[in-house]
């Protein structure tokens, strides 16, 4: 086979690259080592950036999210366990962020790609990625048969434990990592979440208070590590929820069976760089956030955008500025968002060593927060995005 393009992965990055380059008549395949419905069963974000909304919704992607994503305006911190502060980013900045499921999001993005006709190869297995540099190439098995594509360019958008960052020679990359020493245990529940997004801080450990839909809501709790799902009941889970937020907050809480319950470990990597020669590194492949401060998928997202415009302008124009400026470019915003999460994680999270300083401390930033005009305009404009580069 040879296609202009090769796409590894079809997750949000993939599918939304794919889609983009299907609208611009960039011929392209894309590989996908899991079935569809294994990846559509995948619980993960929930909050988009307003540049995400933009995005999907030039894209033709956003007829659902309008009809069934719910906007949002403000942002809720607790503290104490009774200390609160709102910030209201229309009121403050214009903008706002939209509550819209990556599940949702995914079932669009597939539903956008069958109806372009555009090829997803699902259960590719063995993806090798062959000189990446110069003329790649990329083999592997699908249905028990070896393939083979040739192609102009490969955009690895295969998340954290893709073959495509790897592809690129250690000597090349620098690599930026820290682990944090908990985890976040989530639920979905089908109960009507609170009318706001609700982050605490509490001794006992950090919280979060979401929602997918009217009925529909996303929980977070902090855990060790060394927890499993089966260390939380629901009604463990529940006590320590509502321990942790306001109680005028968890009095608003309508408990319920959980329908899903997961526990991801925080990180944050970055590699660079997020291009070698032909080698195109997009979303989870190239980067990792901490969920804390809503921005893995909005960053796949932009490296997409940015991408995709990268790609068009070669095909289209015979202008390489976007490719050879990509990297950078989409290194900047990745390493804001990258200290914005690594900042609100340091804030949020109850450490293992931390001293009453500590908890002291970060309590009176939070005051700080909440009486400093200023200081909510410097977090709302991280929360709810930076305006993309042109
Ligand atoms: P993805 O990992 O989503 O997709 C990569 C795809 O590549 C996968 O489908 C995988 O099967 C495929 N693949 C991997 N190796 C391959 C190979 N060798 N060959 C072919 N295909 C291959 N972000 C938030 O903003 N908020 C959250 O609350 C949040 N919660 C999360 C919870 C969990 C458990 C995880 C893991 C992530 C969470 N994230 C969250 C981040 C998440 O949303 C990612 O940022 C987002 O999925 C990134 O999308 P992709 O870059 O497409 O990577
Ligand atoms: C979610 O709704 O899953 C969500 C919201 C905000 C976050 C992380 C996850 O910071």
């Amino acid at each position: 086979m040879k296609t202009q393009v090769v796409i590894v992965g079809a997750g949000p990055a993939g599918t939304l690259l794919s889609h983009l380059l299907g609208r611009a008549g960039v011929s392209h395949v894309v590989l996908e080592q899991q079935s569809r419905a294994y990846v559509l069963a995948r619980i993960r974000a929930g909050v988009l950036e307003w540049g995400s909304v933009e995005i999907l919704r030039d894209a033709g992607l956003a007829e659902r999210m309008d009809r069934e994503g719910q906007v949002h305006d403000t942002i809720n911190i607790a503290w104490r366990g009774s200390e609160m502060l709102s910030i209201d980013s229309h009121e403050l900045l214009g903008r706002r962020m939209m509550a819209y499921g990556q599940t949702n999001i995914q079932e669009d993005l597939y539903e956008a790609v069958d109806a372009a006709g555009n090829t997803i190869i699902f259960e590719a297995h063995d993806v090798q990625i062959s000189d990446p540099a110069r003329r790649p190439s990329v083999t592997f098995v699908a249905n028990g048969v070896s393939e083979r594509i040739d192609c102009d360019f490969v955009a690895g958008c295969d998340g954290s434990h893709g073959v495509s960052r790897t592809a690129i020679p250690a000597s090349v990359r620098t690599e930026f990592e820290k682990d944090y020493p908990f985890g976040w245990l989530g639920i979905l529940s089908e109960t009507p979440p609170l009318p706001h997004l609700l982050y605490a801080n509490h001794q006992r450990g950090f919280a979060l208070c979401s929602m997918r839909n009217p009925m529909l809501s996303r929980y977070y709790v902090q855990c060790p590590l060394t927890d499993t799902i089966d260390d939380w009941p629901d009604d463990r889970f529940w006590t320590e929820l509502l321990t942790r937020i306001p109680a005028d907050k968890a009095a608003l809480i309508e408990t319920g069976p959980s329908i899903e319950k997961s526990i991801a470990p925080l990180r944050s990597f970055a590699s660079e760089p997020m291009r070698y020669g032909s080698l195109f590194l997009a979303g989870d492949a190239a980067h990792i956030v901490p969920p804390t401060g809503a921005k893995g998928l909005n960053l796949a997202i932009s490296d997409v955008h940015y991408l995709a415009r990268a790609f068009v302008d070669h095909y289209q124009r015979g202008d390489d500025g976007y490719l050879d400026s990509y990297s950078e470019m989409a290194s900047r915003r990745v390493w804001g968002a990258m200290r914005f999460s690594w900042s609100l994680t340091m804030l949020l999270h109850r450490f293992p060593d931390m001293s009453d300083f500590d908890q002291r401390a970060q309590e009176q930033e939070l005051y700080h927060l909440s009486t400093s005009q200023s200081a909510q305009i410097a977090f709302a404009e991280q929360y709810v995005g930076l305006p993309l580069e042109v």
